[in-house]
């Protein structure tokens, strides 16, 4: 553990500590963010919490009050104090902007070294940060991490994807930090190259910024021969370093001591027992740029109930299952793009390249699931071709209780990204099919 006094704290200390840090925040919010104090004061309620039960009543905050607050409404320090911007990137709208104080630089990089040595990193490790350095946070974020733990750091960044194997052959990385989607991609660039990427140095990955499965992670792990970590966090709420997992790979640990989170019913917005699954909501404790108040992440997950055998003591969130934005709702049954992979990801001669498309047909939406082959099936062999699609259809039917067509696409025809995988393609306004 990077900070075992935290990491490992008794419940009781933790809980007390994390009330004494809302009040404190509270307060700051109140004092400078005009957002806050109008919210407060057109509910007629205290900055103040007496209990952290009492946290359930105060007000939310949604990506749009970011939005309208754009680019720095939302600061609750001067813009003299903040040392670093980063920005949502955007995926479903308008940009958001976070502001970072020196403190908040420096707390982050503490969170991502635990983070990285949650991960089993040292500073033995070398660790290829491949995320994009930029406004996401991704890439700046796991940088001052990987060097708070003391790992010798490769900033090569996204991109370039021959180089980026050629890197890790060569400066010997141990640890690679990208999306689980362009993880897939370096495998296979290596393969074509000629190497073999279980011949790599790697040894441990950690992946997140995207929703991937549990059979995804396995492939992942196959093709590389490494450990594959789930790494979460947002960049409303801090970047990445809200929460990650441990080498037990059995939920998400989150920095309790600098977040709160609950999960509340999407419909009431009251929090739901744990182990029930429900929107995130995260409260930030000790950030000073931008702190947010019950901030709604649009994410599903649950509290994995019980301890952990690791010896950490902050609670664990399941991995993402999907955002509410990408849920799709076909014939009443809901669905994330996350299940259908986990299906695919489990089926021989698919590749774990896939994306759903929705169109329109007259008046009515169709969804349709497009997915790669893998290179050694034979694409111009019509019953070899048509008995896989209807495997694929009928698992999918079987797992998620709905049935869903399926097209077989070939090899290499889906869009790789180096980023964020787009895995859900609306093409209803392009007309009728
Ligand atoms: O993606 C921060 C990050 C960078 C996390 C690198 C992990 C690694 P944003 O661009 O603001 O920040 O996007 C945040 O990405 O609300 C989730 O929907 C999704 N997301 C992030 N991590 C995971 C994950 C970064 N491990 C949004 N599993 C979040 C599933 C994830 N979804």
């Amino acid at each position: 553990m990077f900070q075992p006094e935290y990491e490992a704290m008794d419940r009781g200390a933790l809980e007390r500590l994390q009330l004494e840090r809302l009040n404190d925040m509270l307060t700051r919010v109140y004092g400078a963010v005009p957002m806050y104090r109008e919210r407060f004061d057109a509910a007629g309620i205290a900055p103040r919490a007496d209990s952290l039960e009492a946290l359930a009543d105060l007000p939310f905050t949604v990506k749009d009050d970011l939005r309208s607050a754009y680019p720095y409404g939302m600061f609750a320090v001067p813009l003299r104090d903040i040392v670093r911007v980063h920005s949502s990137s955007g995926t479903t709208g308008q940009v958001t902007v976070v502001g970072y104080t020196s403190g908040d630089i420096d707390r982050w990089s503490d969170l991502m070294a635990r983070t990285l040595a949650c991960a089993g990193a040292t500073p033995d490790d070398v660790v290829q940060v491949t995320y994009g350095y930029g406004l996401f946070t991704g890439g700046l974020g796991v940088h001052y991490g990987a060097e708070r733990l003391g790992c010798t750091t490769i900033p090569i960044s996204g991109g370039n994807t021959k180089r980026q194997v050629q890197v890790l052959k060569d400066f010997g990385a141990t640890v690679l930090a990208c999306t689980p989607s362009y993880a897939v991609l370096i495998a296979e660039t290596a393969s074509e190259m000629g190497i073999d990427p279980r011949s790599l140095p790697l040894r441990a990955g950690v992946f997140g910024a995207e929703p991937w499965s549990e059979n995804m992670r396995r492939q992942i792990e196959e093709l590389f021969g490494i450990t594959a970590i789930d790494i979460y966090g947002l960049s409303e709420v801090l970047g990445p370093g809200v929460a990650s997992e441990c080498s037990c790979q059995c939920g998400l640990h989150v920095n309790e001591d600098h977040f709160i989170i609950e999960i509340v019913d999407p419909a009431t917005l009251r929090p739901v027992p744990d182990g029930e699954r429900g929107e995130v909501v995260f409260t930030t404790l000790t950030k000073e740029g931008i702190p947010v108040l019950r901030y709604r992440t649009r994410d599903i997950s649950r509290i994995v109930p019980g301890e952990c055998a690791c010896g950490r003591t902050f609670r664990r969130m399941e991995r993402v299952s999907g955002r509410t934005d990408d849920m799709l709702i076909i014939r009443g049954v809901n669905v994330f793009p996350s299940q259908i992979e986990q299906v695919l990801a489990g089926i021989p001669g698919v590749a774990p390249h896939y994306q759903v498309v929705l169109t329109k047909r007259g008046s009515m939406d169709h969804v349709e699931v497009h997915v790669e082959v893998g290179p050694d099936v034979p694409f111009d062999e019509i019953k070899t071709l048509e008995a896989l699609r209807t495997r694929v259809a009928a698992e999918i039917a079987s797992a998620l209780a709905v049935s869903i067509a399926v097209r077989l696409v070939e090899p290499k025809s889906i869009q790789r990204s180096e980023g964020k995988a787009q895995r859900v393609l609306d093409r209803r306004d392009e007309g009728s099919e």
